[in-house]
């Protein structure tokens, strides 16, 4: 039988997961059977993918930042291009806080299943909470302070340290750039070839992901049967998916307003991309149709979408860090932690930084969530439960990811006098197709 396609994959080994769980709850040894035997294979799952988030910052940003080729490039359309990205980010991370504080899907799990879980993950939650205590009495400049790594080393070991990885990548990139191009080009080629490789790697991760999903979902059911925690999970989803329409609105705002091409025209160019992206929850995948949409239909000319949209989908997922903010304060929640406003603010950068090293793959976005978590002293323990309904919001931030690139290629070409009529048949064979 043709091989399905990986999001069709992860969805049968979701629904696999709750049905094999809810005969799983007939037996009195079924939960005991679950923990012992599945979940373990889902925590190897996600292990495995937190052991590939290092090495995936390194390759994913140092190659994003070096293709930049020179700091001249950085002028004139490079630094519109890196400030109007940082810019749609911050706004879509404000956007997902601004949701998540409003609704508070976490609140609605009860003290009892919320303590079940943290039972659950008991050595993890503690030592997070604890962490998020001391973090509080920090000073003010203890973030920035703490992104400068001493030992690159040291802090790639820890998981807590992401920022320090992503400080690095990006100093390294810029000493790339700044090095004569012979000296740089064996660096720049292993850094391409190495970068394909993580991603091969995540690739063979994803391989398991049914069968991940399949155990993390059974697991989740078994141990934590509360009703009220699908009810948060919902809460959860709907809370992300309404941030996700509110940034595609903001995206046709800034087309119109910048660019003065109709909300109508926008869509109708860019949705084929958006639905491959729908499917196939990778940017990477998408990219040579978004190109091709960008160009064809939206006018952008061909040497602003070559530099500007390859950027983005390593750098710019807007889509991603709306989902990380929301996804973060939404662990807080369920593990009765109310984060203050600095710890809030703080998830702004991380999440704003977290999306610039997510790799444009399936899944990457929950990865990198783990700098988010980190750094905010939330427990990782509750990737677990938000991971039963990553691909479905995976397949949906991923729209708003290569939505977002596209909007930002055409605000830039626009910007540089290069965004020309597109160059369709006509305007009927534009809307219609
Ligand atoms: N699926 C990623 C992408 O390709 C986004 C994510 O995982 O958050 O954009």
């Amino acid at each position: 039988m043709k091989k399905l396609a990986l999001h069709w994959q992860i969805l049968i080994g979701m629904v696999l997961g709750v049905v094999f769980a809810l005969i799983m709850t007939q037996f009195e040894w079924g939960s005991t059977f679950v923990s012992n035997w599945i979940k373990p294979f889902g925590n190897i799952f996600i292990n495995s993918l937190k052991l590939i988030a290092v090495p995936l910052i390194l390759g994913s940003l140092i190659k994003g930042v070096s293709d930049l080729k020179d700091i001249s490039k950085l002028s004139q359309m490079g630094g519109r291009t890196i400030g109007t990205y940082i810019l749609t980010t911050l706004i879509a991370v404000s956007i997902g806080l601004a949701v998540v504080n409003i609704i508070k899907p976490g609140h609605s799990i009860t003290d009892e299943t919320r303590l079940q879980l943290v039972e659950n993950y008991k050595g993890d939650a503690d030592s997070k909470i604890a962490a998020a205590a001391k973090q509080k009495e920090a000073g003010p400049l203890q973030a920035l302070e703490d992104i400068v790594p001493s030992n690159i080393f040291q802090a790639a070991s820890d998981n807590g340290n992401m920022l320090q990885v992503i400080f690095f990548a990006i100093f390294f990139g810029i000493g790339l750039i700044l090095i004569p191009e012979e000296q740089s080009k064996p660096v720049k080629d292993f850094f391409d070839g190495f970068n394909e490789v993580i991603l091969k790697l995540i690739d063979i991760i994803m391989l398991a992901a049914p069968y991940g999903v399949f155990a993390l979902l059974a697991a989740l059911i078994v141990e934590a049967p509360s009703a009220d925690l699908f009810k948060a999970l919902s809460w959860y989803a709907f809370s992300v998916i309404l941030g996700l329409l509110l940034m595609m609105a903001v995206y046709t705002a800034i087309v119109f307003i910048f660019t003065k091409r109709t909300p109508k025209f926008f869509i109708n160019g860019i949705s084929p991309a958006q639905l491959l992206a729908f499917s196939t929850s990778s940017s990477a995948a998408t990219l040579p149709l978004t190109m091709e949409r960008v160009e064809e239909h939206l006018g952008v000319e061909e040497e602003v979408a070559s530099f500007v949209l390859p950027i983005g989908a390593t750098i710019n997922m807007d889509g991603t860090s709306l989902y990380q903010a929301v996804a973060a304060v939404f662990i807080a929640q369920a593990f009765g932690m109310d984060l203050s406003l600095s710890a809030q603010l703080g998830i702004i950068v991380t999440a704003t930084l977290a999306s610039i090293g997510s790799a444009a793959v399936p899944g990457a976005g929950m990865v990198m969530l783990v700098i988010v978590l980190a750094q905010a002293g939330i427990p990782e323990a509750g990737l677990a439960l938000i991971f039963a309904v990553d691909r479905p919001l995976d397949m949906c931030r991923t729209v708003v990811n290569v939505t977002g690139d596209a909007a930002v290629s055409m605000v830039v070409a626009k910007s540089v006098d290069k965004l020309g009529e597109p160059n369709v048949k006509d305007w009927n064979d534009h809307y219609k197709n």
